[in-house]
């Protein structure tokens, strides 16, 4: 961790964008909200997009109507005479559009690249960025961040990954003080200016290989969220791998680096001291003080059991709500006003003695590992996409908890050749169906191996894409089909 001397940047030069030719890559979430708020600074804007349905084709038209160009089924070819190309997260760097562009000598950013050099357009004060990254936690981390936030009067919002294009508030006519930023790692690949307040990596597991095209490179997009932060990079004491990344960043001169730990903390960490929240870093003196800031029974959800990764996202979440100067108080309220998300490890219903648990969420291995580990006897919904993933250590730790696996999605192979090799004795049923009935096909193959006592868990390891919108619709035929289940049956507990 080297000191940098630069703190604050001005918004950009380069960010007047009057009479430019921007080419959008993507005609998604973020695609749009960048195509319209370039458009309103008086680009030219182009949006092209290799996909062309029904769904894309309507939002085109939309963008149209707005005088804003668009160009479906080819995202590959760089019209003539652009001047920056403006991209969506998912495209990879190795997209054909990238190299026409490194051809022509033409800049690609990111919307969050684009967010940041435009954060003090609107507004002469702009909100301070408090950051998030790490392979799994981010949305729950940034959601608590954002409670705190908000529970200690600042005007805030939890934006990013988590589903709303940061463009939308840095631009909004609504001032905000702070802002709690979920960065995934595609997005900090394509943000090489981005210098935040403070930020945190959660854990580091192989995720996205695909895209990245190795671990290293995953890990050194990751790495990115430290680069020229000013207060505090926060780290997982238990996952030194977040730790190297903290060593390797160039800093502001005086920016601390701060672990958080389910142990007790020592001098500059966040940890647990019987079953309570403690600050061992912002205290006057850390060698001999600790804050206590809540306590764990304040992550509670109605089931009454808080895993310890939600305790590791509420102390990262505190540590960063720290570092910009929130009361403890205001950390216990945002936890308390904390609800998790309903597509992470949800107990959906009980049916005939099977208890039904919807972790939609777990789109990698590492994510799985950890719901699969939390019952004893499983019966395993998996498969979607891989992006490059393997399977075998997933299958040979879960092995001894598997009562019968149902795979679905694209990748649903890989998944059963691990099982072939690792679990050849577990019952496996294979859809191959990936129409909009095939979740409820999936619970009822589920609900034929699942004995009393056991688990239906959807875990799937993989994205959602191949076969839904997203994460939470894939949660909810899930949940959808469990409902259906339970009408079609007497025995309901609850
Ligand atoms: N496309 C191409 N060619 C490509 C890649 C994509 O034409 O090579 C087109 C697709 O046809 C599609 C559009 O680009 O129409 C999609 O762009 P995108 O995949 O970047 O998705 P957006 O809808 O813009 O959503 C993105 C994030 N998606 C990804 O990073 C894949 C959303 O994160 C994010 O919420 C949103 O911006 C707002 O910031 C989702 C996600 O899955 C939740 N993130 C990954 C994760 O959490 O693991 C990183």
């Amino acid at each position: 961790m080297t000191g940098a001397r630069s703190t604050e940047q001005p918004t950009d030069p380069s960010a007047d964008f009057a009479g430019r030719s921007v080419v959008v890559a993507g005609l998604g979430v973020s695609g749009i909200s960048a195509a319209r708020a370039l458009a309103a600074l008086g680009a030219e804007i182009t949006v092209v997009d290799g996909g062309d349905d029904e769904r894309r084709r309507a939002r085109a038209e939309e963008l149209r109507a707005e005088g804003i160009s668009v160009r479906l089924g080819d995202g590959d070819t760089l019209p003539e005479g652009t001047g920056l190309i403006l991209t969506s997260p998912g495209w990879p760097p190795t997209a054909p559009l990238f190299a026409a562009a490194a051809e022509a000598g033409v800049e690609v950013w990111g919307d969050v690249e684009l967010a940041w050099r435009l954060r003090a357009l609107k507004h002469s004060q702009p909100a301070g960025w408090l950051a998030v990254t790490g392979t799994n936690g981010k949305t729950t981390t940034v959601r608590m961040l954002a409670e705190m936030l908000a529970a200690a009067g600042l005007r805030t919002a939890a934006v990013g990954n988590i589903g709303t294009p940061i463009l939308d508030v840095v631009l909004s006519d609504e001032p905000y003080d702070v802002l709690a930023v979920e960065l995934s790692s595609y997005q900090l690949h394509w943000a090489p200016s981005l210098r935040t307040h403070s930020a945190a990596v959660l854990n580091l597991a192989p995720d996205h290989l695909d895209w990245h095209g190795s671990m290293a490179a995953y890990a050194a997009d990751k790495g990115r969220v430290y680069e020229g932060n000013q207060i505090a990079c926060v780290y997982n004491s238990a996952d030194p791998a977040t730790e190297h990344l903290v060593r390797d960043a160039d800093v502001v001169e005086g920016c601390r680096a701060i672990g958080f730990t389910l142990g007790s903390p020592g001098p500059s960490e966040f940890g647990v001291v019987d079953g309570l929240l403690v600050d061992r870093a912002f205290v006057p003196d850390r060698q001999q003080q600790a804050q206590e800031l809540a306590e764990v029974a304040d992550l509670a959800p109605p089931s009454g059991h808080v895993a310890p990764h939600i305790v590791a996202n509420a102390l990262a979440a505190a540590a960063l709500a720290r570092a910009w100067g929130v009361p403890p108080e205001a950390v216990r309220d945002g936890l308390r006003a904390f609800r998790p998300d309903e597509h992470r490890i949800a107990h959906v219903a009980d049916v005939n003695g099977v208890a039904y648990v919807n972790d939609s969420k777990a789109t990698n291995t590492h994510a799985a590992q950890a719901s699969l580990a939390a019952y004893e006897s499983v019966v395993w919904i998996a498969g979607g996409l891989a992006k490059g993933a393997t399977f075998d250590q997933l299958v040979e730790g879960a092995l001894p908890r598997l009562r019968g696996v149902v795979t679905l999605g694209q990748d649903r192979e890989l998944i059963r050749e691990a099982l072939s090799r690792h679990a050849p004795d577990v019952p496996v049923t294979d859809l191959e169906r990936t129409d909009t009935e095939a979740m409820s096909a999936a619970v009822r193959e589920a609900t034929r191996l699942a004995k009393q006592g056991d688990t239906v868990l959807l875990a799937p390891a993989c994205a959602s894409m191949d076969m839904f919108t997203n994460y939470g619709q894939r949660g909810e035929a899930f949940a959808a089909a469990v409902q259906e289940l339970m009408e079609s049956q007497d025995g309901v507990e609850g």
